[in-house]
């Protein structure tokens, strides 16, 4: 948030710092000084000099015997650990979990059995295709791992932004990865869907389409980790005191609404600010705007689940929450940030078969096996097996085990005993009463590796989620799959995919064939089920139809210029602070602007630095004067002519006009560009953002 005053600098450290010295060879050293920590050594032992090496001669050769600098160096060397093989860039933040009711009905988890009971959290939010240091707005499933450290042991819930996922079978999931990832023989592209080996293994694989449909929507490029949904994805199990079981699917809802951005803003905010999601999430935690998800259940015992047009078990199906209504049970709130990038969400191992007693698996062959694949990736990627030491994967709550020694061992078991049975009388036992136990499901069966008939319908859902959208939300799946697949070499891979949009929606595939130049139709892939169900719309699978209707937690950019009206400038930033929104302040140059009554203001951003796809609206409050200066600027215009080309809205001064001239937009002006005179034009400014877009203005900024 900018100041109205200049900001002191004090913590910043200056050449005239007191406590910088200079070496012999002109080089700064910050000493110590009373009470500033000394600099030591791994090993504690206070170093004098950080800035040259042991020599013989200020111009010898470098001696072995150096320690700090042998220590320093090898240290260094071994920083980097293995990226995680997929979600490798993520961001994470730590927080609680709040149970609305005791749920001892369904479950004997310790968490949910009594009202208000809080249970520590840490979130960690991932793209999945893309490396540690990709950007933020790739097209891509969005990763929503949830650790909870409760009394019993820790819960991760290890989901992603969308309920279902591209195959039904574990053994298929380094396939898809290959496919996604970068091409192994050149290593491009990065954190892109768009080549020829992914929309190949796509279109060899039918199982995929639902999938398809929800990736090629808005839901993959979200404004920000705090707007978008979380999914359990599978079917689990509660199981209860009695050893009943319930059937359970979770999902994470924000409290602020859902919102995406379009496709031209996501690749011009990766350039602008590959951080963004991350930035995001920091700047709201930081200005105590803590994000908030409520956990929503969907319950169902196993009659539903024989009388459901689908399989349970199959993780690319979900149930319409209009046919089961998920139930609120409590609420995520994220409160602080990791201390260390590193220590924490770099190094957090989720795994999900770390379940406490009262939550169970299905046999959902997907996740039966990701509770394999977890606990080994954490192996080879934090090195050994006691990553559960590093105080982020440690319970919470009291433990006891017989494991001990490894690489980096830090809590062996106290005392002589470390196995059992013992005649010590010393040692934790196991518990009947206490412990985690299996539902104990009846299972029989010949060995097979086959796929359930019950899994074979792949277009009924896909199509439900299509028709589901609003009118925008479905040009964008039809332009999302144009664009992918203008991007894939090979004509065959290109029609492979459309034969299968042929099974899930005519126009769809009609619009997408267009988009692509195909000379002709290709036929229908052929199902496996021949005949797709037409299910009723879902109205919870469309984002616009779940839209906030408020501007809370949303970002504001107001360029300005010298001679500015200062009044106008106040009434806005009180109506977004009423609002619980934030703003930036864009200005030709950082220092700021001066309004027409001589007032300064401090710029959060240059012009350049600033473009207007860093905000959900934009505000111009110019001055005629002020105004020449910005006509030059081509970056001015882009800001406006962006803005308007992503559908937002744009509130102006009077003299901000040329401005919108030149943006090629002063004849198109429609009732998201708002002038803005008086004070009193503000309210109704700020609750017209509360739409966020003005969809309707998309007919005549893109190609039908
Ligand atoms: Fe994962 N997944 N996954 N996955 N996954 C990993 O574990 C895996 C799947 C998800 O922020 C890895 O620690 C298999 C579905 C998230 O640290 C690895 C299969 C869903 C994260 C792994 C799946 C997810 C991971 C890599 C197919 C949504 C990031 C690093 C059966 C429900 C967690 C790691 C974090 C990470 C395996 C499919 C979500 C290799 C074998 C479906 C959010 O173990």
């Amino acid at each position: 948030m900018p100041k109205t005053s200049k900001s002191s600098r004090s913590n910043t450290a200056t050449v005239h710092d007191q406590s910088l010295q200079r070496g012999a060879g002109g080089e700064l050293h910050q000493i110590a000084e009373y009470g500033t920590p000394v600099l030591t050594t791994a090993q504690g032992s206070p170093v004098t000099d950080d800035h040259n090496t042991l020599k013989i001669g200020p111009r010898g050769p470098a001696l072995l015997e150096d320690f700090h600098f042998r220590e320093k160096i090898f240290h260094f060397d071994h920083e980097r650990i293995p990226e995680r093989v997929v979600h490798a860039r993520g961001y994470g933040a730590h927080g609680f979990f709040e149970t609305y009711e005791s749920l001892a009905e369904y479950t004997r988890a310790d968490l949910f059995q009594r009202a208000g009971e809080k249970t520590p959290a840490f979130v960690r939010f991932s793209t999945v295709a893309g490396n540690k240091g990709s950007f933020d707005l790739a097209r891509d499933v969005r990763g929503f791992a949830v650790k909870l450290y409760t009394q019993e042991g820790n819960w991760d819930l290890v989901g992603n932004n969308i309920p279902v996922f591209f195959i039904q079978d574990a053994i298929k999931f380094p396939d898809i990865i290959h496919a996604v990832k970068q091409e192994p023989d050149r290593a491009f592209p990065q954190a892109q869907s768009a080549h020829d080996n992914f929309w190949d293994f796509i279109s060899l694989t039918p199982e995929s389409m639902h999938m398809i449909m929800w990736i090629m929507s808005d839901r993959a490029i979200p404004r920000s980790f705090r707007f978008m949904e979380g999914f359990g994805v599978h079917t689990f199990r509660f199981v209860n005191a009695k050893n009943e079981s319930t059937f359970v699917k979770f999902h994470w809802k924000p409290k602020l609404g859902l919102q995406s951005v379009a496709w031209n803003e996501a690749v011009k905010i990766n350039g602008s600010d590959p951080d963004f999601h991350r930035r995001d999430l920091w700047e709201s935690i930081k200005s105590g705007a803590f994000p908030e998800w409520e956990l929503q259940i969907q319950l169902f015992d196993q009659n539903f689940a024989d009388n459901f047009d689908f399989d349970i078990l199959d993780a690319t199906k979900l149930i319409p929450e209009e046919i089961l209504p998920p139930i609120p049970v409590g609420r995520l709130v994220l409160d602080r940030m990791p201390d260390n990038f590193f220590a924490e969400t770099e190094q957090v191992a989720f795994m999900t078969q770390n379940v406490p007693p009262g939550i169970d698996f299905s046999n959902d062959p997907l996740l039966q096996g990701r509770n394999f694949s977890y606990l080994d990736t954490q192996l080879k990627r934090l090195g050994g097996p006691n990553f559960t030491h590093i105080p982020i994967n440690a319970p919470k709550c009291p433990f006891n085990h017989f494991q001990q020694d490894g690489h980096m061992a830090m809590r062996n078991p106290v005392g002589r005993v470390n196995y059992q049975p013992n005649s010590w009388g010393e040692g934790p036992r196991a518990s009947t009463e206490r412990g985690f136990r299996s539902f104990a499901d009846a299972e029989s069966g010949q060995k097979v590796r086959l796929r359930a008939e019950s899994f074979a319908d792949h277009y009924s859902q896909a199509r439900q989620f299509y028709i589901s959208q609003t009118l925008p939300e479905q040009k964008h799946i039809a332009a999302a799959l144009t664009f992918e697949l203008s991007k894939v070499k090979t004509p065959v891979i290109r029609e492979r995919l459309v034969s299968h949009l042929l099974n899930i929606d005519e126009t769809l595939a009609a619009k997408v064939a267009r988009g692509l130049g195909l000379k002709f139709m290709p036929i229908a892939a052929e199902a496996a089920v021949p005949t797709r169900q037409d299910l009723e719309p879902s109205p919870a699978l469309s984002i616009a139809k779940n839209g906030p209707e408020r501007f809370e937690g949303r970002k504001l950019g107001i360029l300005l210029t010298d001679g500015f009206d200062g009044t106008l400038l106040k009434a806005l930033q009180k109506g977004l602070l009423a609002e619980k929104a934030a703003f930036e302040i864009i200005s030709p140059v950082v220092g700021g602007a001066e309004a027409a009554d001589g007032t300064m203001v401090e710029g959060d951003q240059m012009i350049d630095g600033g473009p207007s796809v860093l905000y959900d609206a934009v505000v111009l409050l110019t001055s005629d004067s002020g105004m020449l200066d910005l006509l030059k600027e081509s970056t001015a215009r882009d800001f406006v002519a962006d803005a308007f080309a992503h559908c937002k809205f744009i509130g102006y001064s009077a003299s901000a006009l040329p401005l919108l001239e030149k943006a090629g937009i002063a004849d198109s002006i429609d009732n998201g560009v708002i002038l803005l005179t008086e004070a009193k034009d503000v309210a109704p400014f700020i609750a017209e953002l509360g739409r966020l877009r003005v969809w309707a203005r998309e007919a005549n900024v893109k190609m039908k």
